[in-house]
């Protein structure tokens, strides 16, 4: 973010400087007029800090100069010690944003006004790349709010004059503009299809009726906002924003969620999935079996020597070796499988719908291939290997089968490690 600073003590400049820079802002600083036109001229700023006196005359010259111009957009926060209500609403209309009082000014203050910038400029930049839908009978409407769009720097917009053509066509848009009255098919009516479709989008109604009942109804038909025509440009963008950012927010926590749910059932340090996650695949994976009368396979491997590499390399190679492993696993098994870590360099490795003998040529190529990887970021000359126990569901309880697989893995040790024991 670029921040220009119009202020006449070189001492403040230096404070707010300081702030910004932590902040890995950049920051010009100016005490004119004349020099603040510079600046603005050659840098495309996105903030302006300023005093309420400068050098050279009032920061209300450089606001009504810049009125029409490119600049008109960027918004100001003044840092003025005095609190007279009537210059504040004077310097509001000019297009202050926010005033910061001088005597309590600090750079906490400072940061907490650029972050919500920054979030601000976040919405913009969401709000540019959202697709809208806008179903209005009339043209004329259709057009205007198209423009206003336009002007917002958002063109994925789609007008229909029907809504039975955009519920014919299939698409799904973040947000729709819906007439609350059309011909064929009710405001109403539409907007309960498309939240259902939805549940997620932004539904805002336009509307000639400013009738409490209609719009109680259209709120409850699923609307997040009414707007009444003729409506007020600003304002209307402004409730664009409101609801888009609910919707932002909506999929934020949902992002989140998701992640947590990844967490809950991966491993931190392998990907693969965890103990818990895996054991709960191979209990899912017999009931269906049970029911099904389908083959299942199980293999439990552990990595051969492995505390040797950790005691040779380190730790973090060793966790390397981990990783690789996984990864080897993960990117050949096939689409129906799964793989797990069972705890520390054991894995579970769960092959669906294969009966034993198809199981044990899976796992011999793993075996080998496994076997024939190059560590070349830890050491050229590092071979590895993993044992396994592999076994075929014999109908029955996970602990037995789990016990049988342990049992052939300690065979496998026993009969010179690198080998699938079954
Ligand atoms: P064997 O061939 O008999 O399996 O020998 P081994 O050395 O592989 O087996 P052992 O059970 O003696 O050692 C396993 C080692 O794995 C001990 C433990 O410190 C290490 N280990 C367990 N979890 C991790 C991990 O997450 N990262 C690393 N680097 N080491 C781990
Ligand atoms: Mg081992
Ligand atoms: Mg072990």
């Amino acid at each position: 973010m670029r921040i220009l600073h119009l202020e006449t003590s070189s001492f403040f400049r230096k404070v707010v400087q300081k702030g910004t820079d932590l902040q890995q802002e950049e920051y010009f600083g100016c005490e004119s007029i004349q020099e603040a036109k510079k600046i603005l001229d050659t840098k495309a700023i996105d903030l302006i800090l300023t005093a309420q006196e400068i050098t050279d005359g009032r920061i209300e010259d450089l606001l009504k100069e810049t009125a029409d111009s490119a600049c008109k957009d960027i918004p100001i926060i003044m840092v003025s010690s005095s609190d007279d209500m009537e210059l504040r609403k004077r310097y509001f209309e000019l297009g202050v944003i926010d005033f910061i009082s001088k005597d309590n000014f600090s750079v906490e203050k400072l940061r907490e006004e650029i972050d919500a910038m920054k979030k601000h400029d976040d919405l913009t930049r969401e709000l540019r790349k959202a697709s809208i839908a806008i179903i209005d009978d009339s043209q004329f409407i259709l057009k205007v709010v198209h423009n206003i769009l336009s002007l917002q720097e958002i063109h994925d917009v789609d007008l229909y004059r029907d809504p039975r053509d955009l519920l014919d066509s299939g698409k799904s848009y973040d947000i729709y503009m819906v007439d609350m009255f059309m011909p064929g098919m009710s405001g109403k009516q539409l907007t309960m299809t498309l939240r259902n479709d939805n549940p997620m989008a932004v539904i805002i109604i336009i509307s000639s009726m400013g009738k409490d009942s209609t719009i109680l109804q259209a709120l409850e038909a699923g609307a997040d906002d009414y707007i009444l025509k003729p409506f007020n440009v600003d304002l209307l963008t402004a409730r664009i924003r409101s609801s888009f950012r609910n919707l932002m927010v909506m999929k934020e926590l949902e992002e989140r969620r998701r992640e947590m749910e990844y967490q809950a059932v991966t491993d931190v340090l392998t990907g693969a999935s965890n103990r818990r996650s895996i054991l709960q695949k191979l209990e899912d994976e017999i009931r269906l079996s049970e029911e099904t009368g389908r083959p299942l396979s199980a293999l439990l491997l552990d990595v051969d020597k492995f505390k040797a590499v950790n005691d040779t390399y380190g730790h973090p190679d060793g966790d390397i070796v981990l990783q690789r492993l996984s990864r080897f696993f993960l990117d050949n098994c096939r689409e129906k499988d799964f793989f797990g870590r069972y705890g520390g360099e054991e894995f579970l490795y769960i092959m669906t719908d294969t009966p034993l003998e198809e199981a044990e040529g899976i796992c011999e190529k793993l075996r080998s291939g496994f076997h024939s990887l190059s560590f070349g970021e830890i050491d050229p000359k590092l071979v590895m290997s993993f044992s396994g126990g592999l076994a075929q569901w014999e109908k029955e309880d996970l602990d037995t089968l789990l016990s049988e697989i342990d049992n052939l893995l300690y065979d496998a040790k026993q009969g010179g490690r690198n080998r699938i024991q079954s």
